[in-house]
């Protein structure tokens, strides 16, 4: 790994930013090149305009920078992903492509992050096993579904080293997700800490499987990390941390802020909410690379809360 020159596509995202940090923390500041559709707010290290579509952009900045990692994180999420389908599966499609055609053409290692949104309404919704029925009904969890078999396909043909990990909804205090159906397990922190009232999307009961962004991040690295003979999931690995639902959070964020008030108006998120899993069955991410999570609904909940104060003080 010491070795590694890495380029984050989508790198301003709620998982690219702090991704982004805690690779130039682990190889240095050069050796991590951010890139997005537009700068980041912040320049911390090397960083570069990139649209993922634009294939030839992408193999300059990985002639430039002599990269030999990409961590592909571009993409339009479920919820926002159903406003334009067409587009939603030209991004998440188009990207994928672009980085395993080069990944094949420069021999790269490459990173997709797949979701939870793979599964559907009949998926077994309770410890979903790793393989099982994969009929996603978002265009978001249908470009995920098929990135994973080309991912597969890619490694099998070409002996690509690309791996993967379906995500649960990720919650950080760092960055603010966009256009998803887990958004508001965010979204409730901040209001909480702002003391403000929260109106949530989904119903109270709606229970989903969510990660802290330490794990989610921890995760990534570890199966980055992991070596190839031990990895036997080339699709993508299910990954669990915790679930809860809405009236779950509230009741743990309650804890902190007594008058903390909140009101339920379910919208069309609610539906793609119900055709996911509630549970996660990661046995084979715990046993071929030794996945372990630390966070829980209420050690999460003092952290989030702990750092929230500090960024509105
Ligand atoms: C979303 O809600 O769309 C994402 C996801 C679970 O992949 N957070």
């Amino acid at each position: 790994m010491s070795q590694s020159t890495v380029l984050i596509v989508g790198a301003n995202g709620q998982l690219g930013s702090v991704l982004t940090d805690a690779l130039r923390a682990e190889l240095g500041e050069n050796r991590v090149i951010g890139s997005d559709i537009k700068m980041p707010k912040e320049e911390k290290g090397p960083f570069e305009l990139l649209d993922i579509m634009d294939k030839e952009q992408l193999h300059r900045l990985v002639r430039k920078y002599q990269v030999t990692e990409v961590y592909q994180l571009a993409a339009i999420l479920s919820a926002k992903g159903e406003e334009n389908p067409k587009l939603a599966w030209d991004i998440n499609m188009n990207g994928l492509f672009n980085v395993l055609e080069i990944a094949r053409e420069c021999n790269l290692k490459v990173f997709f992050p797949s979701s939870i949104a793979v599964f559907g309404s009949h998926t077994p919704r309770q410890q979903t096993p790793q393989e099982t029925i994969i009929h996603p009904e978002t265009i978001y969890g249908i470009s995920k579904a098929a990135g994973e078999n080309w991912c597969q396909y890619y490694h099998l043909k070409y002996g690509v080293d690309v791996r993967s990990l379906r995500y649960p909804g990720v919650i950080g205090y760092q960055s603010m997700p966009g256009g998803g159906t887990t958004d508001y397990a965010v979204e409730i922190y901040h209001s909480a800490v702002r003391e403000e009232p929260f109106t949530c999307f989904l119903k109270p009961d709606t229970r989903l499987p969510m990660i802290y962004m330490p794990d989610a991040i921890r995760a990534t690295l570890e199966l980055m990390d992991a070596p190839e003979e031990q990895l036997s999931v080339r699709t993508s690995y299910n990954l669990a941390s915790m679930s809860f639902s809405p009236s779950e959070i509230y009741e743990a964020i309650r804890k902190h802020f007594p008058a903390f008030n909140i009101e339920y108006q379910p919208d069309f998120r609610q539906k793609i909410a119900e055709s996911w899993s509630e549970t996660i069955d990661d046995t084979n991410a715990r046993r071929d690379w030794g996945w372990q999570p630390e966070y829980d609904l209420e050690s999460m909940t003092d952290d989030m809360i702990f750092h929230l104060r500090k960024q509105y003080q």
